[in-house]
């Protein structure tokens, strides 16, 4: 892919801060400063940065829970990732949820969906409304081994092809979904082959080479972005902690993990810049010093931030004042949609009408 100097610089600085963020989030999870669970993702650096570093403005990522390294490549701040993790008023989701949930739909970052599977399809409706505008911009998307056995999965990949939609897929194959091991999760050797059976190329590749990486992803997102549809590249790498800090991850033979951790991500691509006289020491201390200097002043913003305040707990949840009107229906909360009207012109609201409207016609 032609990766010059300042580019691996910027990779290794991200997969550094991705990791340390992660880590230092954990020390605050003991100290019980972080409220709720806490989901990591020790080993998928060079998967998500790698991927995401291939983006270009105006592109769209739709992230998965072990995403953070795409986040920050994309332009979540540090601050916004520490006030989410301690739940603070003005944190991204205003203190309402806790994890890497985050979006921000004028960055191009659609929040992540809980639901595993279902951002999949969203992904698709971004990257068809890409289409119809003709922008020459696309879509990352990714999920878990797990999320490619969901039926929402299924639907996703094959309206993408059928749409030939600006869209790349990573899969990050750790494999496990939470305990269960790629065994008894699908019967095919890559998970990539499903991509044939959609009409899509497919791709395998080591997920902790940011080489191979970089180089499958470009390569997909180019053809997406000359608009000859969706790929599929499967990353394989392993998640070092459990699924949540709640889980030991007894259930990964000793010899596997130790297998993996003689692939470290980083470790690999230090040992690739240091032995080509690209990293000196001095400067892996400046990383190593610019990391934790932002991440120390992204707790002390966090910690020094607001809780949400419990009066506003029910805003955002309903839309105050949408397009939609219910007429002719005594209780709102209960009236039925076929009853919807349009509150501007009393019109019955016509969804087909106004798709069309908000994209554009094909
Ligand atoms: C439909 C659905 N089922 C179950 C869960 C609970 N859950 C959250 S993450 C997870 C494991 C997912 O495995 P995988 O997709 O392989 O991603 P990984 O966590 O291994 O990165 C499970 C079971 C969920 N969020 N959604």
């Amino acid at each position: 892919m032609g990766l010059e100097r300042a580019d691996l610089l910027q990779i290794y600085y991200y997969m550094r801060l991705t990791r340390a963020m992660e880590e230092r989030t954990r020390t605050l999870f003991l100290q019980g400063r972080v409220v709720g669970g806490v989901y990591t993702a020790q080993g998928h650096e060079a998967t998500t940065v790698g991927a995401a570093m291939m983006l270009r403005d105006g592109d769209c990522i739709v992230p998965q829970h072990r995403d953070l390294g795409m986040q920050l490549v994309r332009g979540t701040s540090p601050r916004a990732v520490m006030c989410q993790w301690l739940a603070r008023g003005n944190s991204p989701t205003l203190g309402r949820d806790g994890q890497i949930h985050i979006g921000d739909m004028h960055h191009g970052i659609v929040p992540m969906i809980s639901m595993l599977g279902e951002s999949l399809p969203v992904a698709c409706g971004v990257a068809l409304t890409m289409k119809m505008r003709k922008r020459s911009t696309v879509v990352l998307a990714s999920c878990g081994d797990g999320a490619t056995s969901t039926g929402a999965f299924h639907e996703a990949m094959n309206l993408a092809a059928v749409q030939k939609l600006p869209l790349v897929l990573v899969i990050e194959n750790n494999g496990y979904a939470y305990s269960t091991p790629n065994e008894k999760e699908f019967a095919i050797q890559n998970l990539s082959d499903r991509a044939l059976a959609y009409g899509m190329p497919g791709v395998s590749v080591d997920g902790n080479d940011v080489f191979a990486v970089t180089e499958a992803v470009g390569h997909a997102l180019e053809r997406a972005r000359a608009g000859q549809g969706p790929s599929i590249v499967e990353c394989r790498t392993f998640r070092v902690r459990g699924h949540s800090e709640a889980d030991k991850a007894d259930y990964v033979p000793q010899e596997l993990r130790e297998a993996w951790l003689a692939k470290d991500p980083i470790r690999r691509l230090e040992q690739y810049l240091t032995e080509r006289g690209l990293l000196s020491a001095a400067e892996q201390a400046e990383f190593e010093a610019r990391v934790k200097a932002e991440i120390d002043d992204a707790v002390r913003y966090a910690e020094q931030s607001p809780a949400p305040d419990g009066a506003t707990v029910a805003e955002y949840v309903f839309a105050p004042d949408g397009p939609i009107a219910i007429i002719g229906e005594p209780d709102a909360q209960n009236a039925r949609y076929v009853n919807a009207r349009d509150r501007r012109t009393g019109e019955p609201f016509n969804t087909v009408r106004k798709t069309e409207e908000v994209v554009g016609r094909r």
